[in-house]
C-alpha cells in the first residue's frame, strides 16, 4: 500500500534525524532550490496531527508533518477561495487589496508582476500547476499546467436523495459512490505532478498541485467511506444556547443557518459529516502517493514542501454550514513546512500565525527579493527554531471593515458596526463563551484592538 510505504519511509528517516535531541539536520542546502506547493480546498482541521475531530484520519499528511514543522495554531488571512488565494499568492491583506469574496477580481487591485508564480519565473524557474490555484480562471504565467476540470457527476445525483433546495444546491450534495479513486480530479493531478517530477522536470520547478476534493459536493469513493460507519459518526458539539451571546452582526449577516437547517432536516448531518471525514481519508491518500513520487523522482532532498488550505469550514458548529465568517471553524487550517535542509523533523510550533507569510518566506528560503508592498515576513526563524514564538498576531479578514485578532491566547473579532466577540482558545478552544462584556478582559480586548489594520479598502 502506498500510504504504509509513505509512512514507513519517512518514519525510518524522521528516527535517523532525530537520534539525539535536538534534532540534527542532515541535508546540504541546494544552490537553488525546488517548490512544491500543495494547496486543499475546503480542508479544516479535522485531520489527525491537528485533531479538529476525533474520527479525523490523515497519515500521510501526519507522515509529511512528521517529517518538517507542523504550524498547529494558522489561519487563513481571509475565509472564502477568492480573497484567500488572492491574499495568499500576493502577501498581502484582503483589506489592503480590497477583495472579501468571490466576486473580487485581483487583477483590478495588483499586478500580476507581483503575485507568486510570475516571481517565481521571473527569477529562472520553470513554473507548473495542477489543480486549484488561482480562483476562479487560472493565467498564461504556467509553462504547463493540468486544468481543473468539472468534477464527475455521479449517475444517482443528487447521491444524499434529498429535496434540498437552498441557493447553494447542487453543491449541498453528498454521498457513497460506485466510482474508482482513479477517476477522480484529484487522482489525475497527482499522476500529472508525478509526470512533471519523474520526467526531469526543469529545474528550478515550482510546482503547484491544488487539490480539489474536500471542496463540496462530496463524492466518496466507497473504500475511503467504508472507514466511516455511518453509526459511528460523531457530530460537532454545538450547545443549545450556543448563539446567545452572538452579537446581531454575524447571527444576521455572515451565517448560513438556512442551509444547517435544511441539512438537519433531511437528516444529512451525519451522512454529511461522514462524507467530509472520507473526502480528507482520499485527498490524504493522494498526498502519500505525491510524496512518494517526489522521494522516488530523486527531488525530496532539494524541494521545499509547503502544505496547507485556502479555509476552513463549518458542518453545524455555530448553528452554521460553510465558510466565510470569523470564528476558528472558518480560519484554522493545517500549514506545514518541509525544508530538509532548514527545518528539524518531528517539530511542532503551536504560536498562532498566518498564510500571509507563506510567500515571503519562500522568497526568502529561496534567496529571491520580497516586494515592497508585501505585508508578510519570512518566518525562516521558526522554520529553524520552532519553538519560536512571532512577532505579531494573525489577521483574518472575511468582510470589508470585519477582522478577528487571533494571537496565542485569544481571538478578538470586530464588525465594523463595532460589535465584537472575545474567545479564551486556551481554556475554550471551541469559542463558544463570548467574553467581550466581562471587564475583566477589557485590558486585553483594548490590547488586541490596536493591530486592526489602519487600511480597509473598499470592495
Ligand atoms: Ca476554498
Ligand atoms: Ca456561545
Amino acid at each position: 500500500m502506498i500510504r504504509r510505504e509513505f509512512i514507513q519511509r519517512t518514519g525510518a528517516a524522521a528516527a535517523a534525524l532525530t537520534i539525539g535531541a535536538p534534532a540534527i539536520i542532515a541535508q546540504p542546502q541546494p544552490d537553488v532550490p525546488n517548490v512544491l506547493f500543495i494547496v486543499f480546498d475546503d480542508l479544516n482541521d479535522w485531520i489527525s496531527c491537528l485533531g479538529g475531530h476525533p474520527q479525523g484520519d490523515s497519515p500521510n499528511i501526519d507522515a509529511l508533518a512528521d517529517s518538517g514543522v507542523l504550524f498547529s495554531n494558522a489561519h487563513v488571512n481571509c475565509t472564502i477561495c477568492v480573497p484567500s488565494r488572492a491574499s495568499m499568492f500576493s502577501g498581502m491583506r484582503p483589506s489592503s487589496l480590497g477583495i472579501y469574496d468571490n466576486a473580487g477580481i485581483w487583477r483590478d487591485r495588483v499586478s500580476e508582476n507581483i503575485m507568486m508564480p510570475w516571481t517565481f519565473q521571473n527569477a529562472g524557474y520553470h513554473v507548473y500547476r495542477t489543480g486549484k490555484f488561482h480562483h476562479p480562471k487560472e493565467f498564461a504565467v504556467w509553462e504547463d499546467e493540468l486544468m481543473m476540470d468539472s468534477q464527475v457527476r455521479p449517475p444517482n445525483f443528487p447521491a444524499n436523495k434529498t429535496s434540498i433546495r437552498p441557493t447553494y444546491f447542487p453543491r449541498l450534495d453528498w454521498g457513497v459512490v460506485d466510482m474508482p479513486v482513479r477517476v477522480t480530479r484529484d487522482h489525475k493531478f497527482t499522476n500529472w505532478a508525478a509526470e512533471k517530477l519523474h520526467a526531469g522536470a526543469s529545474e528550478p520547478f515550482f510546482l503547484a498541485v491544488g487539490y480539489k476534493g474536500t471542496h463540496d459536493p462530496w463524492y466518496v469513493s466507497r473504500e475511503f467511506a467504508e472507514k466511516y460507519p455511518l453509526d459511528s459518526i460523531e457530530l460537532p458539539d454545538v450547545p443549545e444556547d450556543e448563539l446567545d451571546d452572538v452579537p446581531p452582526y454575524p447571527q444576521n449577516y455572515m451565517m448560513q443557518k438556512y442551509w444547517f437547517r435544511e441539512v438537519k432536516l433531511h437528516q444529512q448531518w451525519r451522512k454529511a459529516v461522514q462524507a467530509y471525514l472520507a473526502t480528507i481519508a482520499a485527498v490524504d491518500y493522494q498526498v502519500g502517493r505525491l510524496m512518494n513520487e517526489l522521494e522516488d523522482s530523486g527531488h525530496a532532498d532539494d524541494t521545499i514542501v509547503v502544505f496547507t488550505s485556502d479555509h476552513a469550514l463549518h458542518l453545524g458548529e455555530k448553528y452554521n454550514w460553510g465558510k466565510h465568517c470569523a470564528w476558528r471553524e472558518d480560519s484554522h487550517v493545517p500549514l506545514i513546512w518541509r525544508v530538509p535542509w532548514i527545518t528539524p523533523s518531528g517539530a511542532v510550533n503551536n504560536h498562532a500565525t498566518e498564510v500571509l507569510d507563506i510567500y515571503p518566506t519562500l522568497n526568502d528560503l529561496c534567496d529571491m527579493p520580497i516586494h515592497e508592498d508585501c505585508e508578510g515576513q519570512s518566518i525562516r526563524p521558526q522554520l529553524e527554531n520552532p519553538s519560536l514564538p512571532f512577532n505579531r498576531p494573525a489577521i483574518i479578514t472575511p468582510r470589508y471593515e470585519v477582522h478577528a485578532i487571533k494571537d496565542d491566547q485569544y481571538r478578538l473579532i470586530y464588525y465594523n458596526n463595532q460589535q465584537m466577540e472575545l474567545y479564551d482558545n486556551i481554556n475554550d478552544p471551541r469559542e463558544h463563551t463570548n467574553l467581550i462584556d466581562d471587564p475583566a478582559y477589557q485590558d486585553v480586548i483594548n490590547d488586541l484592538l490596536t493591530w486592526l489594520p489602519d487600511v480597509n479598502i473598499e470592495p
